[in-house]
């Protein structure tokens, strides 16, 4: 990244927000990563501004202020939450991918990058190796708003010239910022849970099985994909990414190798639905040709990173 670069992140304290503001201090400076949210967090070290994304005037200043050059806007409602304030939600997602967008078609920024995820598949989707070009028919709103966005980022693209990359996200796990409102969230409390109770309940099937990511490879992934040269960019509405996919009853089984009297129990509730719209598996191969994406960690690789850091959080406490 040249050095002139400066980055904005919006959604900063979120499960991505928070790791990826961290990554993008290391990698570019922190003096070029400005982070922002609602609310400023306690503990924050590093440039932050209070921004609402709605605020569109306020976001404007923002960038002026900091002659922000890219953005990543990563303020969403999720899956689950999403379809509990369907009109916020889509208010939430939709006008702040156009407020970003539409800095960039009025050249104030350079670069975006806007996730979506595997929300936007649907029943018609096939379910294993979801091609990049498919069947999209998303039942939630926020996989609506995602398909849409994904549509917008495209035309943008198109139209005005743009420079917009995005990835559809699997399920990410971390340890490190717990994650709001997902139907894939079970992966992560169940690790939570382990380790403080030995119990969970889970609420999906346990032979629901879902695309999943470990956050480490979902930010090299995101770093990479804005770091390729625009000229192999082939896909400008949103890349598949993929990394290992798995059921609760296997991320269980996993887990009772670190908690040999693990117990695991199921009482599906709305997020049933939701999973059992989305695909199994993914096929990366366009991210793959293009900008050579791989990636590295496995469920094994996983499960063990995870008890390492949280066991050490759990025993501070
Ligand atoms: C969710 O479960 O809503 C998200 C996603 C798959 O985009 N984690």
């Amino acid at each position: 990244m040249p050095a002139s670069e400066k980055i904005l992140v919006i959604g900063s304290s979120g499960q991505i927000g928070t790791e990826l503001t961290a990554q993008l201090q290391k990698v570019y400076g922190s003096e070029n990563v400005i982070a922002s949210d609602i609310k400023k967090p306690q503990h924050f070290s590093g440039e932050f501004e209070e921004l609402d994304v709605l605020d569109e005037k306020r976001l404007g200043e923002i960038v002026a202020k900091h002659k922000v050059s890219q953005v990543y806007l990563l303020a969403a409602l999720l899956s689950a939450t999403a379809e509990k304030n369907p009109q916020f939600a889509w208010k939430l997602n939709m006008n702040s991918l156009f407020n970003v967008l539409d800095l960039a078609k009025e050249k104030k920024i350079k670069k975006i990058y806007w996730p979506s995820s595997i929300a936007v598949f649907g029943h018609s989707t096939p379910k294993e190796n979801v091609p990049q070009f498919t069947v999209m028919d998303p039942t939630t709103v926020y996989g609506i708003s995602k398909l849409a966005g994904e549509r917008w980022c495209e035309y943008y693209f198109l139209k005005y010239g743009v420079d917009v990359r995005s990835l559809r996200y699997p399920g990410l796990i971390s340890y490190s910022s717990p994650p709001g409102g997902g139907t894939t969230d079970y992966a992560v409390d169940i690790f939570y849970k382990a380790i403080e109770t030995g119990s969970f309940q889970c609420f999906l099937k346990e032979d629901t099985v879902l695309p999943m990511m470990y956050m480490p490879d979902a930010l090299r992934a995101t770093i990479e994909l804005m770091e390729t040269e625009a000229k192999n960019i082939k896909v400008h509405s949103s890349y598949n990414i993929a990394a290992m996919s798995f059921s609760p009853k296997q991320i269980a089984d996993e887990i009772k190798k670190n908690i040999p009297g693990f117990s695991i129990s199921y009482q599906p509730d709305f997020r049933q639905n939701i999973a059992d719209s989305w695909p199994r598996s993914i096929d990366d191969s366009c991210a793959n040709q293009d900008w050579n994406w791989k990636h590295k960690i496995t469920l094994n690789d996983m499960v063990r990173d995870m008890f390492k850091h949280l066991t050490v959080a759990v025993d501070k406490k």
